[in-house]
């Protein structure tokens, strides 16, 4: 009788060949052990290995002052909404996720992603009338070089999303918009501003029919994009999210004036009652309009993905 090979396996060695050793190793590192990237109002970028770890705090900022008080779970939400972002535009462009495997400290709202050579330009897509395109429009009738119909109100349905790109400025300033051709000559190369701009409008408009299922206007939104040694385009940074991107509630559209948030309403008129200026220092909020906050992310979250917090 022919001897025959022992295939018995205990489950951990099972379990090491299905999952693979790496996979089941647990981030030990410390925020703390990390060289700071850089930082940005709500978020902060550290360098881990070769990569680098985008951190999203629970911190908001309001007329682009950051409140003393935290909304609880905020980072969490913008990561995971990012993430579902990521997860559901790999047909359109490659992305720089790498993985959810993040020291245990900001677990859930931080991500590990590629470390790529950036673009210096905002990729700004409108699908409505607002904010700069609102202002430069009532000015010029056009938004960054993009002519626009005449006789249009705040917050109108543009025809067709358009692209209207910005500079980013230092922090603390305004980013500046511009038109195509400044892009591609900041860019340095035409055909690949062409294509940045094809790939924002396209990622837009599966943002904004997805969103629109679940009762969402994404009235705009910013990407960014990097490149590295194998892809000329990676989009980066944080995707579609309500930091990047307005969120306005279907339900309460309504043209001819500026539109609610859907997620920093309740801040921004608890703080305009409260009589605050928009100038440092913001007043600490009250506990209630935390909660109400707290609350409207989660719902976009939810109503977004599907999925619950
Ligand atoms: C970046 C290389 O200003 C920013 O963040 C402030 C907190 C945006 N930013 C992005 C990068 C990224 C990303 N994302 C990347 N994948 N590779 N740089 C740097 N600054």
């Amino acid at each position: 009788m022919a001897k025959r090979i022992d295939t018995t396996l205990d489950k951990a060695r099972i379990r090491r060949l299905a999952l693979g050793d790496t996979l089941v190793t647990k981030m030990d590192k410390k925020i703390e052990d990390l060289k700071l990237h850089s930082s940005g109002k709500v978020r902060e970028i550290y360098e881990i290995e070769d990569d680098l770890l985008l951190v999203a705090s629970d911190r908001i900022s309001i007329y682009d002052v950051i409140m003393p008080t935290a909304i609880p779970d905020k980072g969490k939400v913008l990561t995971q909404m990012s993430n579902f972002w990521f997860e559901n535009t790999t047909d359109i462009v490659p992305n720089h996720f790498i993985s959810n495997d993040v020291p245990a400290e900001v677990e859930g709202r931080a991500v590990r992603v590629r470390k790529l050579d950036m673009y210096p330009i905002e990729c700004v897509v409108r699908g409505y009338l607002s904010g700069s395109g609102w202002k430069e429009y009532q000015e010029t009738g056009s938004v960054c070089g993009v002519g626009l119909p005449e006789g249009l109100q705040e917050s109108d349905k543009l025809p067709r999303p358009i692209f209207t790109p910005a500079t980013k400025a230092e922090l603390g300033d305004h980013d500046e918009n511009i038109d195509f051709e400044r892009a591609a000559e900041i860019i340095g190369d035409r055909a690949l501003m062409e294509e940045l701009r094809r790939v924002s409008i396209e990622i837009y408009e599966f943002g904004a029919n997805h969103a629109a299922k679940s009762g969402i206007i994404l009235a705009d939104t910013k990407f960014e994009f990097g490149s590295h040694a194998g892809a000329e385009i990676v989009l980066a940074d944080e995707v579609l999210t309500p930091d990047s991107s307005r969120y306005w509630p279907a339900d309460e559209y309504e043209p001819g004036k500026t539109q609610p948030s859907f997620d920093k309403q309740f801040v921004r008129d608890w703080a305009n009652a409260a009589g605050w200026d928009h100038n440092p220092p913001a007043p600490e909020l009250p506990d209630d309009v935390v909660a109400q906050t707290q609350e409207k992310y989660r719902e976009a979250y939810e109503r977004i993905t599907g999925k619950s917090l």
